[in-house]
């Protein structure tokens, strides 16, 4: 159902291809989705799968892990649905480390109900609210992701293809909460409303601007002119939610 030239097909095809190589087994797996182009990437999945509510998912994908911490759930949530509507389950999935993964797909606008100004547009850049320009400024999803406590962070694109898809595993391999914010294209919206409107031109864009973290600093490659890290960006190892919940649980029992 995407647009030719959206990023999303790349984006499920590297997570598809993750599942494999970690053989996750589809009763064992649980996609949890929000509303959006993106979020509509449950309807290709043979996993169990949950379309929910916009900006809910992680409210969904949270009671679902602290009922059954074997499965591994995955929440695929676009910017709108993860740090705008959603922003305050976002904080809180990342405070208490709960071990979920969260595949952000960031084009920067709202694909689904055309191109309306998000949380995350840049504030050079226009939408089809903000027609002469953004006076608000973006959140950086993966900052936000660090500060309020996930284990994992990391960002990558659908022009590197083969880099999301290692960021992805380790993701989906890492305990506590984890995420892996993707910059994509939606040329029907993001893209025209931007003079960034043939596919091309955004994956061009992507090249130039994103830089591999471990080449990326702030004075060669600023923010303001748009570059950005790829990569794994935070790994560490703080408990996640639902081992302090056993081993309080089995205080609680002893007593
Ligand atoms: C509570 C609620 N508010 C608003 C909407 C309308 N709505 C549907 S999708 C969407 C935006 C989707 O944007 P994003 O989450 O960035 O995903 P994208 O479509 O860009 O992949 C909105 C506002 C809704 N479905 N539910
Ligand atoms: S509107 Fe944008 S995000 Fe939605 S499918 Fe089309 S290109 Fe992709």
């Amino acid at each position: 159902m995407w647009c030719p030239g959206c990023g999303n097909g790349t984006v499920l095809g590297a997570l598809l291809r993750a599942f494999e190589e970690l053989k996750f087994k589809k009763e064992e797996t649980v996609v949890v989705t929000g509303i959006g182009c993106w979020g509509k990437a449950d309807d290709y999945v043979v996993t169990n799968a949950l379309h929910t509510t916009h900006g809910r998912a992680l409210a969904f994908a949270t009671g679902i892990k602290a009922f059954n911490s074997k499965l591994n759930v995955v929440v695929l949530m676009g910017d709108g649905d993860s740090v705008t509507i959603g922003g305050n389950h976002f904080i809180h999935a990342a405070r208490r480390n709960i071990d979920l993964t969260a595949i952000v797909v960031n084009n920067m606008n709202y694909g689904m109900t055309g191109g309306q100004v998000s949380g995350t547009t840049p504030s050079d850049k226009l939408t089809s609210t903000t027609v002469y320009g953004n006076p608000e400024r973006e959140i950086d999803i993966c900052t936000l992701a660090e500060v309020a406590g996930a284990n994992y962070v990391a960002r990558g694109t659908p022009y590197h293809g083969w880099e999301l898809q290692k960021v992805i595993t380790e993701a989906l391999t890492k305990k506590g909460f984890s995420v892996v914010e993707v910059i994509s294209p939606c040329p029907t919206h993001f893209g025209r409303n931007n003079k960034l409107k043939p596919a091309l031109a955004m994956f061009r864009w992507l090249k130039e601007k994103a830089i591999p973290v471990e080449k990326y600093n702030p004075v060669t490659y600023p923010r303001e002119e748009g570059y950005f890290p790829i990569g794994r960006l935070v790994d560490r190892d703080a408990p996640d939610f639902n081992s302090r919940y056993e081993e309080i649980r089995a205080r609680a029992m002893r007593s």
